[in-house]
């Protein structure tokens, strides 16, 4: 148990039927003494007064948790009041007054993690669950706090530990002894630990997209419908639309979802030379949203405007009687494919390959969707053609929605996967000396262990459990 004891309002601002104060720590069991003149049963559901002195400030339900059997893992009291500001000040104030200190974000869950009660993913799934925006982030987040990829993240571990065993008793023999290096074994078990983390990586892929979606970023000249598809896909009149150029001076923002994944849609000023400083503001602010998005879309509504590469949004065909279609073109293979409505995406995309463009991947590759053109063919006012866009936007992220696997996982699992993957890669390459395949299978294996937390520094814990809402 840490010394001293913490505590906090755990339920949100304002006011409600049911207020909740929680108190952990070594005083818990001196506080209940104080506040309702006695100490519950661990786990029983005590009715009573809560007392500041012999001022009765409520009446509610207690509950008393010994440890190490609560959420902290230390001696735990909730005290469940009225939902009201004033009363649970009073509250909060009488149990500080007999020895707690107030918690900081996140310090509960903090306590949890390093008394051993759930590991780090876990810890991170709880502040994911509270923050989810959709039902699948929800879902994700409770598979993840049940420790799903807490225990894919173990197996691995163990493969690795297993591997290196095997490599390191091996140091100790002289060549004649073990030809191990030889032997077929190693190259077949890492292949094996690569592949499986691999299947890891897609998850937690799908995890971070349902965490923090993508941001959509449209730009183009001024007048080609850049306003009208934002309202289009927000279903909102949220950006003013005229036929006169230079309507849109601001960047607006609008955010919707996509099957449970977040879209956080950027109608930007149209890209022109001008002389008006409101405007010309408002064009350096939109080159500056394109810079951080996932996904530009680039606007024309004619034929000559279309630059070479990247995703081409041609509108207005409702003006020229075509249809909405997708066209794709791969600049380094001559071959183009054109699919309509009737044809819906069967691109199988490697979520691995560098096109799945994750802001991580892409500045790692940087370029690499320039190597496509597609041009998606709407009438952003017609409303044709927006399921289109939105598959096609799915598709460049490699989102899944019916990943029934997915977990929630956060972009520093994703490198921490990345760099255990890097390492398993050099461990394969490097075959030459043992030592060194000893080495990077150690290394790979920490990388790993940081996802859990068995291997996490002071700094990343206070970043960590610091996001973390106050009374978690
Ligand atoms: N015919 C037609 N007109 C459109 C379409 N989309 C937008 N417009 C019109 O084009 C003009 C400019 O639209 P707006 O969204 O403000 O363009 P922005 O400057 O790119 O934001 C408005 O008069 C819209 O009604 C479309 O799909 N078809
Ligand atoms: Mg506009």
């Amino acid at each position: 148990m840490m010394k001293d004891t913490i505590t906090a309002i755990a339920t949100p601002p304002g006011r409600g039927g049911i207020g909740i104060i929680r108190v952990s720590g070594s005083s818990a069991e001196s506080i209940s003494k104080s506040i309702l003149k006695t100490l519950p049963e661990s786990k029983i559901a005590h009715i009573g007064c809560f007392y500041d002195d012999d001022e009765v400030i409520d009446q509610g339900i207690a509950l008393f948790f010994k440890n190490p059997h609560s959420f902290t893992g230390e001696d735990t009291l909730e005290l469940h009041a009225h939902g009201g500001p004033v009363v649970l000040d009073r509250l909060l104030q009488a149990v500080v007054k007999n020895g707690a200190r107030l918690a900081e974000p996140g310090e509960f869950s903090k306590r949890a993690f390093l008394n051993g009660k759930i590991d780090l993913a876990q810890a991170e799934s709880i502040a994911d669950l509270i923050d989810a925006s959709s039902q699948q982030a929800a879902k994700s987040a409770i598979r993840s706090l049940q420790g799903e990829f807490s225990k894919r993240i173990h197996e691995l571990v163990e493969q690795i530990t297993e591997l290196r065993k095997y490599v390191e008793a091996s140091i100790d023999f002289t060549e004649e002894d073990l030809d191990l290096l030889g032997d077929g074994k190693v190259s077949e078990k890492l292949n094996a630990i690569l592949n499986q983390l691999a299947r890891v990586q897609v998850s937690a892929r799908q995890g971070v997209l349902l965490r923090e979606g993508m941001t959509v970023v449209i730009a183009g000249k001024p007048n080609v419908g850049k306003s009208t598809l934002l309202n289009a896909l927000s279903g909102r009149d949220s950006a003013i639309v005229t036929d006169i150029p230079g309507t849109t001076r601001d960047v607006l923002r609008e955010y919707i979802q996509l099957d449970g994944m977040p879209l956080h849609i950027i109608d930007t000023a149209g890209l022109r030379d001008s002389e008006d400083v409101i405007e010309q503001e408002g064009v350096r602010r939109a080159r500056e949203e394109m810079e951080k998005a996932d996904c530009v879309l680039f606007m024309v509504d004619s034929d000559d405007e279309m630059p070479e590469s990247g995703t081409i949004i041609r509108n207005k065909i409702d003006l020229t009687n075509e249809l909405p279609r997708v066209s794709s073109r791969n600049l380094l293979s001559p071959s183009s494919s054109s699919r309509n409505l009737l044809s819906p995406s069967s691109s199988s995309r490697n979520l691995l390959s560098p096109s799945s463009s994750s802001r991580n991947l892409r500045s790692k590759y940087p370029g690499s969707r320039e190597l496509n053109q597609t041009i998606i063919y709407i009438s952003a006012k017609q409303q044709f053609g927006i399921e289109l866009l939105k598959n096609h936007l799915k598709e460049i992220m490699g989102f899944n929605a019916t990943s029934e696997s997915a977990f929630i996982a956060r972009r520093r699992h994703l490198e921490a996967l990345d760099k255990a993957h890097q390492f398993l890669v050099t461990a394969q390459d490097d075959f030459k000396s043992i030592e060194l395949l000893a080495e990077n299978l150690h290394l790979a294996q920490n990388a790993l262990s940081e996802i859990t937390g068995a291997f996490t520094s002071d700094d990343l814990l206070g970043l960590i459990f610091s996001s973390f809402c106050v009374g978690k």
